[in-house]
């Protein structure tokens, strides 16, 4: 054979061991494989075997094609091999992991107790018609004790129940409840105004039932012809929607500085209202009722400030505290649960 003739038959080697490669699945005959190419007996030393009748000047020509072929051999094996231990990796996998199987359930988020209720209560005073309004939590003095009629020597004012933002002036403050709201409202608004406003509210308070901080939800109503009776219609609604049962509710006089006449809201104990007549339960310390917040008529003094006349309209507001609310609903026994961000509390709901 010519040193053309050989080299071109070295090259075939490679096309020839490709297709010998290609159906095998295990190392073993591959390795074989390898062997029959480039073994002692192999076909490369086949053809090295006839180097010796080339002349002299044409043999490094022929040897520099045995490297390369015998190179490019080696690497075809080394390929073919790497293919077999991924496929076996992939295997292996396939086997530990029953792909079947369903996924690891994502525990879903919810809302927090204290916004559902807050939605809820919302949802049920905006089917009688009121919208929401807001404000700031940071207020004025003005804005949340002067224009209440809330006089200068009022407890409400001093620094043991309020949280002054500056201890050089009085003058701006973390809001003590969310009646600044209604004002601001008042002062932007002609009747009728009919709104609720939900928000949080800042008092020097902590003890296991007082929160320094907690959610409010105050309503107001301003039209002409607004009466006691329709402030109590509003309550008693939103109670038995709320509870989600019949119970009563009774309001009983009390002072608030901004409305006149002022009222405590009770309703019936939802937790002993089943029980045969008689002691009541620890939760309503035995009277029956509970009190769940603060209701009147619009002072006509807290209407001058805003600048509604109050020759011809008159309003009712009323006040309640959601976590008190939310404890009732639910058998919430602390107050600290709502703030802790306990997961086992908060999962319950
Ligand atoms: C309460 C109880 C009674 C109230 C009054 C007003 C306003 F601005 F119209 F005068 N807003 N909220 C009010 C009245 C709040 O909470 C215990």
């Amino acid at each position: 054979m010519s040193a053309q003739e050989l080299i071109a038959s070295l090259d075939a080697l490679g096309t020839e061991l490709d297709v010998e490669l290609q159906p095998l699945v295990d190392e073993q005959s591959i390795r074989a494989a390898q062997a029959r190419y480039l073994g002692k007996t192999g076909k490369v030393s086949a053809v090295m075997k006839e180097l010796g009748r080339l002349p002299p000047a044409e043999r490094p020509l022929v040897g520099a094609a045995v490297n390369r072929v015998k190179q490019g051999i080696e690497d075809q094996v080394t390929r073919k091999l790497a293919e077999l231990t991924d496929a076996a990796a992939r295997l292996d996998l396939a086997r530990v992991v029953d792909v079947t199987l369903p996924g690891r359930p994502v525990a879903g988020g919810h809302l927090h107790l204290l916004t559902q209720v807050r939605l809820e209560a919302i949802a049920i005073f905006a089917e009688l018609g009121f919208v929401v309004a807001e404000g700031p939590q940071i207020e004025t003095d003005w804005h949340t004790f002067e224009a209440l009629a809330i006089p200068k020597d009022h407890p409400a004012r001093d620094m043991q129940d309020t949280f002054y933002i500056s201890s050089r002036n009085d003058e701006i403050l973390l809001r003590t409840h969310t009646s600044p709201v209604q004002i601001r409202t008042m002062l932007t608004t002609t009747p009728p105004i009919r709104i609720i406003a939900p928000g949080i509210v800042y008092r020097r308070d902590d003890d296991a039932t007082h929160s320094p901080m907690f959610t409010q939800i105050e309503g107001l109503v301003v039209d002409e012809g607004i009466s006691f009776a329709d402030l109590k219609g509003v309550l008693l609604h939103f109670v038995k929607r709320f509870f989600q049962r019949d119970l009563a509710i009774r309001l009983r006089p009390s002072y608030f500085p901004f409305v006149e006449p002022g009222a405590e809201i009770d309703m019936q104990c939802s937790f002993c209202v089943d029980l045969p007549s008689g002691k009541g339960c620890r939760l309503c310390k035995g009277t029956r009722w509970i009190e769940i917040g603060g209701s009147g008529m619009v002072d006509p003094e807290v209407f001058g400030h805003v600048k509604i006349d109050a020759e011809k309209y008159t309003g009712f507001a009323f006040g309640m505290g959601l976590e008190r609310m939310a404890m009732l609903r639910h058998g919430v026994t602390d107050i600290k649960f709502y703030y802790e961000g306990d997961i086992r509390f908060l999962e319950q709901f």
